[in-house]
This record gives C-alpha cells, sequence and structure tokens, in this order.
C-alpha cells in the first residue's frame, strides 16, 4: 500500500448537555407518574412495576458523566422524551449534512487543506437521515467538491469502515483526498422510557480528513483490519418497511435495543484478541502502542480491552483515553472523538484507532505520528 495519512480532524456537538443527575430526575418523576397512572394493573400483575434509575448507577456500569444533545427541554420533558426535529425535506439542509459541514470544515482546517483539495466525500453513520439523495452529496454540492460522494451504514463501526473505504479509494488511485463525514444524531432514536438505555447517548460529528500527502500534523496509517459477525444483540428494525408491514408492531418496537451484558460479555474479549492479533501480525509490542482510541460504549468495556491486551489493569488512563465521560456514547463517531481530543504523540509514536458494535462490527487502524 502507498503511503496514504488521516491529515486533519474536527468534531462538532450541540451546545446544551444533560448531567446524570438531570437525566435520572426526569426518568424518575416518569416512573412515579407512570407507576401511578398503572396502579391497578401493576398490583393485579398485567402491568410490570417501573424502577428507578440512578446516577451512582449510571456511572459505576458506564463511566457517563454527561452527554450533549440537540434538544435538552424536550428529552428531559416526561411528557415528550424525546428531542423535537422535523421531517426531511427539500426546503432545507439535512440535520446530518448540517453537522457534518460544521465538523468537515473543521477537520479541512486542521489537515491545512481548502475544499477545492478534496475529491471525494464518504458518509458514514449508524442512522440514515433519509433515505436519498445520499447525504454526502448535499454535503458535497454545498461545499463545491469535486469528484464523488455516498452513504454507508455499519452501526458502530461506521466511521472507521468509512475511513477504510478512503484508504482503499486513495490507494487505488480514484482520489487524493478524501472527507470522510460522520454524523451520529442518536437522541431522535433513544426511548428514554427504558431504564437500561436512557442514560447512554448523545449527539456528535466527526469528520476526517484522510490524505496520500503528508504534512506536518499526519498519522501515517500502518495497517487496517475489518471483521464481522452477526448478532442481533444490538438492533433496530426500523426501515422503509414499517409502513407496508402486515403485522403489529409500534414505533417504539421499531428502535434501538440491546442486550448490554451480552455485548459486554461477547465484544469485549474477542475486540482483544483481535487487536492483540494484529500487533503481532505487525511485529509489534503493545509496548509500542502510546494511544488506544477505542469506541466509546462503556468506559469499562474501554479498559477492560486495554487491559486484555497489556495484560495488566495498571495503566494511566490516559493510555486509552474516555471522552464518554463528558459526551455519552456517540455511537461510531466515539473512537475518532477520541483521536480528535487526545493525538498529542511525537513523531514516530504509534496509535491505534478501533471502533466495535452492532453488526457485530470491528475495525482497528494503526497509525504512526509523523
Ligand atoms: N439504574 C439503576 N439500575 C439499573 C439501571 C439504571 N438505569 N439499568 C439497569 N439497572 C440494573 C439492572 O436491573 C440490573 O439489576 P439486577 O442485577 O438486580 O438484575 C443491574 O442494574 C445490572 O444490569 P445490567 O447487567 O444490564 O448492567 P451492566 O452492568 O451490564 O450495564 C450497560 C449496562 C451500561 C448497558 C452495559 O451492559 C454496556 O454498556 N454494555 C455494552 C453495550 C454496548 O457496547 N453497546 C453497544 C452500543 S451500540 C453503539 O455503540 C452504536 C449503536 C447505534 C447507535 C444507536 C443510537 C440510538
Amino acid at each position: 500500500m502507498s503511503e496514504i495519512y488521516i491529515a486533519g480532524t474536527g468534531i462538532w456537538y450541540p451546545d446544551e448537555s444533560i448531567s446524570n443527575d438531570e437525566i435520572v430526575e426526569s426518568f424518575n418523576s416518569y416512573v412515579d407518574t407512570f407507576n401511578a397512572a398503572n396502579k391497578d394493573a401493576i398490583s393485579n400483575d398485567q402491568t410490570l412495576k417501573l424502577e428507578y434509575s440512578s446516577t451512582e448507577f449510571i456511572e459505576k456500569a458506564s463511566g457517563i458523566k454527561t452527554r450533549y444533545v440537540i434538544d435538552k427541554k424536550n428529552i428531559l420533558d416526561i411528557n415528550k422524551m424525546m428531542p423535537s426535529v422535523v421531517h426531511e425535506d427539500e426546503s432545507k439542509m439535512s440535520i446530518h449534512a448540517e453537522v457534518g459541514i460544521k465538523a468537515g470544515l473543521k477537520a479541512l482546517e486542521n489537515a491545512d487543506m481548502s475544499t477545492s483539495d478534496i475529491d471525494a466525500v464518504i458518509l458514514g453513520t449508524s442512522h440514515a437521515a433519509r433515505n436519498y439523495p445520499s447525504v454526502a452529496i448535499e454535503i458535497q454540492n454545498e461545499l463545491q467538491i469535486n469528484g464523488y460522494a455516498y452513504d454507508m451504514l455499519v452501526g458502530c463501526s461506521s466511521t472507521t469502515f468509512a475511513i477504510n473505504n478512503a484508504i482503499s479509494d486513495i490507494s487505488s488511485g480514484i482520489a487524493d483526498n478524501i472527507l470522510v463525514i460522520n454524523p451520529e444524531i442518536s437522541t431522535p432514536f433513544v426511548n428514554y422510557t427504558k431504564r437500561d438505555i436512557h442514560f447512554i447517548f448523545g449527539d456528535g460529528c466527526v469528520a476526517t480528513v484522510v490524505s496520500k500527502n503528508k504534512n506536518s500534523k499526519s498519522f501515517k496509517i500502518i495497517d487496517r483490519k475489518l471483521i464481522t459477525k452477526f448478532s442481533n444483540n444490538i438492533r433496530s428494525d426500523w426501515s422503509y418497511l414499517a409502513r407496508a408491514a402486515s403485522d403489529e408492531k409500534s414505533y417504539d418496537d421499531l428502535l434501538f435495543y440491546q442486550n448490554g451484558n451480552s455485548v459486554f460479555k461477547e465484544v469485549c474479549p474477542m475486540v482483544a484478541e483481535f487487536i492483540t492479533n494484529q500487533l503481532k501480525e505487525n511485529d509489534l509490542s503493545h509496548k509500542e502502542i502510546k494511544k488506544f482510541w477505542l469506541h466509546q460504549a462503556n468506559a469499562r468495556m474501554v479498559n477492560l480491552i486495554v487491559s486484555k491486551i497489556i495484560g495488566s489493569n495498571d495503566f494511566d488512563t490516559s493510555l486509552a483515553p474516555l471522552p464518554i465521560e463528558k459526551f455519552g456514547n456517540l455511537a461510531s463517531a466515539g473512537s475518532m472523538f477520541a483521536f480528535n481530543l487526545h493525538n498529542d504523540l511525537d513523531p514516530g509514536e504509534k496509535g491505534l484507532i478501533c471502533s466495535f458494535g452492532a453488526g457485530y462490527s470491528v475495525c482497528s487502524i494503526i497509525v504512526e505520528k509523523t
């Protein structure tokens, strides 16, 4: 493979944040209201009594302290418990394009490039804002970028798989510089009435310039490795089929759901083994990896995976940054958020970016600071 670089990154996140105390207070008020309204059905065992959430559980189970969201007021309002958004339509820019352009322009600035340097836009996300036209083409049009653009969906690995596609396209010679954009506006898809889910997600967007040219901030791509393995443990059945489906399902049935505990138990060993093998295949010791920029689904997962790779749980927290504490789970954008915020490596030092989640899908990319 010819030399290819991460030339720059940029992030966007909303202005408003929600603390654990705020989200728990809202959830627990909903529980009180629900249990009071369903008092008789609960006492007849026809309906399950809802249990309170707690800040202590959230911090212990996930490490999350706050999350940034597009509409705090409506998410916390127990009569709504979701952000207020509007349908996509031709009179306005897509919500994904709007945030994608903000992150994309920051990535270009970080890479010392302008839109005229870019040959393609690849947009990867867990949820398409609409079916077509592709949001990547909308962004391409807004930024007056030549070449081609397309959207892709790989759940929690949409960002790293999109970077992988950019590397392949540059390597094959069809582009020199590609802008990868990963909007993750997850909160419209979160069921805030579910105790095991209500605290997890935040909104955000990351963008990455992948280039065949290096600059003073570049990271050279050393290796990339991908794997997928089918699992129903993280699922969303929302689709265009919903309109015509003859079986009865509510909107809520079609939203994101997960067996979080099974994900934890299955994915941690799988990812630790995957990365360990990748390091071996590249004749690298874990000691040569100065930063692990891992998918931000759960702080305990990040720490467990790193401890399995290095054979010890005694390591400095700076080895595996945890933006999840501030931003919550940003779906596929988490690992590159970690990279964007903590990439102060010296020339010659190596780091590893790895996503993992729905699919299951895993993509690990080893990079070296130039
Ligand atoms: N407050 C208090 N107690 C609670 C709460 C709560 N909010 N929730 C659960 N509990 C209780 C349970 O009832 C249980 O009690 P008991 O032991 O008496 O049965 C106890 O706490 C333990 O419950 P769990 O075993 O479920 O809790 P865990 O310690 O496993 O933590 C997590 C739950 C945080 C969900 C954890 O399992 C986890 O993070 N797993 C990993 C999940 C993961 O990686 N998912 C991938 C995320 S998907 C993704 O990244 C992108 C998807 C696309 C985006 C979707 C956007 C909407």
